[in-house]
């Protein structure tokens, strides 16, 4: 059985069209290989990585309560769309009160004034933007070198 700490990896609205539109904005990598190539860090670093996309809002909300009756350790977390919208989601993460990193494709700050603003970075741990697939490899890096406690031996 895989052991390890557990990290949950979610994808907000939309990022399921990763790699088939707007390849100029958010690359052309898809989903499914940026899932693949971060499940192979993880499991390189000695972390469980569980990833879960939906492009509504209540499913992301149902998902990190459902975080705490599963042990799970933190999130890198993609909100997306929802970044710029979601007092719920940011609730969500608030209530469970395990650490996350907030992972942006593109740079939030070079676009829409809308997209600056976002109801998560103030509570995350850390926050990295611009940077494409790469952001999530730091970020799964960063809860390896800097966020995971250790976990209690179970007998
Ligand atoms: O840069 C990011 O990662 C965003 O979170 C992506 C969101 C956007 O609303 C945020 O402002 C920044 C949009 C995700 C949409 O993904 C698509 C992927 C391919 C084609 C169309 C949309």
């Amino acid at each position: 059985m895989a052991s390890g700490p557990l990290i949950w990896l979610l994808h907000g609205p939309n990022l399921n069209m990763l790699g088939m539109r707007e390849p100029d904005i958010y690359g052309a990598q898809t989903l499914e290989s940026i899932n693949t190539q971060s499940m192979s860090l993880a499991e390189a670093l000695g972390l469980r990585l569980e990833h879960f996309q939906s492009n509504h809002e209540g499913e992301l909300v149902d998902r990190i309560q459902l975080a705490l009756s599963q042990k799970v350790q933190g999130f890198v977390i993609n909100p997306a769309a929802v970044t710029h919208t979601s007092v719920a989601l940011r609730d969500a993460l608030a209530a469970v009160a395990l650490p996350f990193v907030e992972v942006h494709l593109s740079n939030i700050h070079r676009r829409e004034p809308f997209r600056s603003h976002s109801y998560f970075s103030d509570k995350a741990e850390a926050v990295v933007c611009g940077m494409g697939p790469l952001g999530y490899e730091a970020a799964i890096r960063f809860f390896h070198g800097h966020l995971l406690k250790p976990m209690t031996p179970s007998r």
